[in-house]
């Protein structure tokens, strides 16, 4: 007894691709005092007096700065975080997410 056997004509490749990382924006904003926004960036983004001086002033000047770059859950939560600590406090400081490029 013969038996056929069906030889596969097509390949199938899987190709994976890493998640887009995102990146948190700081926006500007005429009412949130300064050291405020220092404590939040080295509260919730860990970053060192200099680094949180250097992204608020960047922010203040320029109407916005890329806080950090991370998977997009972390950004989205830290960015919520931060938005969060200046609202309980009665400001409009404000942080966003955008996938990188
Ligand atoms: N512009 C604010 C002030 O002059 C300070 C500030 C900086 C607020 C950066 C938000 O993202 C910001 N008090």
């Amino acid at each position: 007894m013969s038996k056929t056997v069906a030889i596969p004509r097509t390949k199938t490749e899987t190709k994976v691709e890493r998640p887009r990382l995102h990146k948190v924006i700081l926006f500007n904003d005429d009412y949130t005092p300064r050291d405020f926004v220092v404590q939040v960036l080295k509260a919730v983004f860990r970053l060192n007096e200099t680094q949180a001086l250097n992204v608020m002033m960047t922010a203040h000047r320029k109407g916005v700065c890329v806080v950090a770059v991370f998977a997009q859950d972390i950004a989205e939560t830290k960015a919520t975080r931060a938005t969060e600590a200046g609202a309980a406090k009665g400001y409009p400081l404000r942080f966003g997410t955008e996938p990188e490029e």
